[in-house]
């Protein structure tokens, strides 16, 4: 399988923690999707990394999607619950974290971007589902993290990128999940794919 990606995203990383834990990253080939910038527009017209080509040719675009493939393609721990009620609170939680992260890439993009200031309106705007997405994540902690499933690994690779890109300092106001982090990240897929660029 080839894994189109760029280093330091997030939600590559989820993928490729995904695939530590479920015995598979040594079938993922890494390939630098910025490498050959056409080539991988024309694999994925929307041009985001994670993007998955499978070992029967199909493509497969978003990290959520990629890392279900991923769980239904070897045993072991199951990533994604099978009980509907399970796997349901599983998708809500995943949508939560993937919300927050969403908010910190744009955050950062607006701030880099080439033809002007950035926004004030826009960037408060991105910084409140940040703030609001961590108390709620906070606040349910232990659920979020009392299983091995996809959510607590989403979960330490978005507090390790917001510790190397976000301007405000989430430990700060969330020491509760910070904690939680410190003793996370030492876990083997986690330590396997951090990348501090
Ligand atoms: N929801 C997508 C988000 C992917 C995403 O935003 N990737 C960023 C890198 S962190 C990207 O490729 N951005 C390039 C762009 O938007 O042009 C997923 O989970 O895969």
């Amino acid at each position: 399988m080839k894994l189109y990606q760029s280093p330091t995203s997030p939600f590559v990383r989820m993928v490729r923690a995904a695939a530590e834990i479920k015995g598979l990253s040594g079938r993922l080939e890494l390939v630098n999707a910025r490498a050959d910038q056409a080539a991988f527009e024309a694999l994925n017209p929307l041009n985001k990394v994670p993007t998955l080509v499978t070992d029967d040719g199909e493509t497969l675009i978003e990290s959520r999607l990629i890392c279900q493939y991923l769980d239904g393609l070897s045993g072991g721990a199951q990533l994604y619950p099978r009980d509907e009620a399970a796997r349901r609170r599983v998708l809500q939680q995943e949508a939560v974290i993937h919300g927050v992260l969403d908010a910190v890439v744009l955050r950062r993009m607006e701030s880099r971007k080439p033809d002007g200031p950035p926004s004030k309106w826009w960037d408060d705007r991105q910084k409140r589902k940040v703030d609001i997405g961590l108390d709620l994540i906070e606040r349910e902690l232990a659920a979020y993290t009392g299983e091995p499933t996809i959510i607590p690994i989403m979960l330490g690779c978005m507090c390790h990128f917001m510790g190397r890109v976000s301007p405000d300092d989430w430990r700060k106001t969330h020491g509760k999940l910070a904690r939680w982090y410190d003793g996370y990240r030492a876990e083997p897929h986690m330590a396997a794919t951090e990348v501090n660029e």
